[in-house]
């Protein structure tokens, strides 16, 4: 059971008594020009000290967060390990590394298309960011919508910034990736006619946001899950891809993979390798916690960096506004962009609100800083400080019962703590979300390594420099299964040469000409929770 303290009772009755007039009065959207200012002032991506320029590898010279550049510049795990590539102990036409959304989705239309596949998993399919989200997933397929206006609300919400080709293909094809989740199982909202019911996100100028309550991830990710398992996809779990194997030819083909409960180390050869590792919340960026799972640790970026493949726009990460500021068990939880799409408002110590709920979120998370750090307006917290999320709002707005009908998860999430998020307003601060960079791909998936597809959060340039709500379980869908046919078409064409990691050794002479010693293995692989004073 969570206790407030005296400083957040008072300040929760200062909420309660101006809650009427902010649900009359809603909180004006901000010009353009403020939006520039607030975030150049609070985005954690603009503290230049945070960040370094790498000094090795395909994108020497730009800047990356210290903790990747640690990563990318690591010690390679392989380099001690007596390696037989001339024994593996797979071989296979597709190696799909990583088990969330965009894996299987690679998986199944891989084996769709005839291509022996095989996925490995560093812990269990479904242990993914795709299982961690929550509000929704985003498709024009209403009257009065279109591909092309959702287009122009994710291209500005990520600053003009998106690849053009991929954007494209990520809004063109959503209405279908919606009916394929549909007719694999996945139960959407729908109302007492059948049809599908759609909110709005941050950023977004049409309701889209298609959701399953607000365990959309979780519902996807399982009937994903059954698939491959229907499918009898082999899944090699508890193992982790540590370096990309190459042939002769310098084509991926093929991964070193540890078993992380023996230490075996064996190959896996493959005619194409899907890279769909996801993203990287779990190395905490700048010290913030996060909403990501347990593996999130920016394993692919660093494979395919050291396989020569090049990384886009690495410097820009999401910090979702609303992460759980208290209680502390949840700290850094995801609270969903949704409860906000259902009415919830942010508001100050004071009682109140000082931003418009819906901007988007590289915005939304600025003004929440702004507030805390700038203004001085927040609440002191276990774990620091945050802002109100006044959630009864949501029953004022949509009637009794709508908040156990639409968001049952947050709910039950906070009355684990005492915490009846009908009746009180919760505790929120941003937290480490998503990472809207990473490896830069063609439209077919293809990385700049010939034989090496990617898809899902591993990818960069899809968004720009900032993602929309519900644009992510979207992406691991869209380019899951991109990926998933062109690396089967290719595959069907392929001859595997001689395998090598002289890449590898290349890579760590490059090392060691700029001087850098590093004392990291990487992949990380794993977080690092070890208390760092003993
Ligand atoms: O797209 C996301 O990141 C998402 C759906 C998160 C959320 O707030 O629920």
């Amino acid at each position: 059971m969570y206790t407030y303290t005296e400083e957040q009772i008072a300040s929760m009755k200062k909420v309660e008594a101006t809650r009427q007039e902010r649900y009359e009065n809603l909180f004006p959207r901000m010009s353009a020009e403020e939006k520039e200012a607030v975030l150049k002032e609070n985005h954690p991506d603009y503290i230049e000290s945070a960040y370094e320029n790498l000094r090795v590898g395909p994108n020497k010279g730009d800047k990356v967060l210290h903790e990747l550049a640690e990563l990318l510049q690591g010690k390679s795990r392989v380099l001690d390990m007596n390696i037989d590539l001339n024994n593996p102990a797979y071989d296979v036409d597709v190696l799909v590394i990583g088990g969330g959304g965009a894996g299987a989705s690679a998986a199944i239309t891989a084996h769709k298309n005839g291509a022996n596949v095989m996925m490995v998993t560093k812990l269990r399919i479904g242990d993914a960011n795709t299982m961690m989200a929550e509000g929704g997933i985003q498709a024009a397929d209403k009257e009065n919508d279109s591909p092309a206006i959702h287009y122009l609300d994710a291209f500005g919400g990520g600053h003009f910034a998106a690849k053009p080709e991929l954007l494209k293909k990520l809004v063109y094809e959503a209405p279908d990736a919606i009916k394929w989740l549909s007719d694999l199982g996945v139960m959407f909202d729908k109302d007492e006619n059948g049809n599908m019911i759609t909110t709005h996100g941050g950023g977004t100028s049409r309701k889209r946001m298609h959701a399953c309550k607000d365990y959309s991830g979780a519902e996807i990710m399982r009937t994903l899950r059954d698939e491959v398992l229907n499918r009898e996809i082999p899944i090699v779990d508890f193992t982790a891809a540590i370096e990309i194997v190459k042939d002769e030819n310098g084509n991926a083909a093929g991964a070193v993979l540890l078993n992380m409960e023996t230490g075996e180390v064996s190959v896996a050869k493959a005619k194409t390798v899907i890279i769909a590792t996801g993203g990287a919340g779990r190395l905490h960026y700048q010290g913030f916690p996060t909403s990501n799972h347990y593996g999130a640790t920016a394993d692919g970026l660093v494979l395919a960096y050291r396989a020569g493949a090049k990384l886009l726009y690495a410097d820009t990460l999401q910090y979702h506004p609303t992460g759980v500021a208290e209680p502390t068990q949840i700290f850094g939880a995801l609270v969903t962009e949704k409860v906000r799409s259902l009415g919830a408002q942010l508001v100050n110590k004071e009682g109140k609100a000082f931003v418009y709920s819906l901007e988007t979120r590289d915005v939304t998370a600025s003004s929440i800083i702004r507030e805390c750090r700038v203004r001085h307006n927040s609440i002191k917290t276990t774990d620091g400080e945050g802002v109100w999320l006044d959630t009864p709002m949501i029953e004022l707005i949509g009637g009794p019962g709508t908040i156990e009908k639409r968001i049952p998860a947050m709910y039950r999430m906070f009355g684990k703590y005492g915490i009846d998020i009908r009746k009180e307003p919760i505790l929120v601060y941003p937290t480490l979300h998503y990472q809207n960079g990473g490896i830069d791909i063609a439209a077919n998936g293809e990385a700049g390594v010939k034989n090496l597809f990617v898809a899902g959060e591993a990818v960069g340039g899809i968004h720009g420099r900032n993602r929309l709500m519900g644009n992510s379980l979207l992406d691991i869908i869209v380019f899951g299964r991109n990926a998933g046919h062109f690396a089967a078409e290719r595959a069907k064409e392929v001859t595997v040469g001689k395998l090598t990691l002289a890449h590898v050794d290349a890579f760590e002479k490059e090392l060691e000409e700029a001087g850098i010693r590093p004392q990291k293995l990487s992949p990380q692989i794993l977080p690092d929770y070890r208390r760092k004073d003993m």
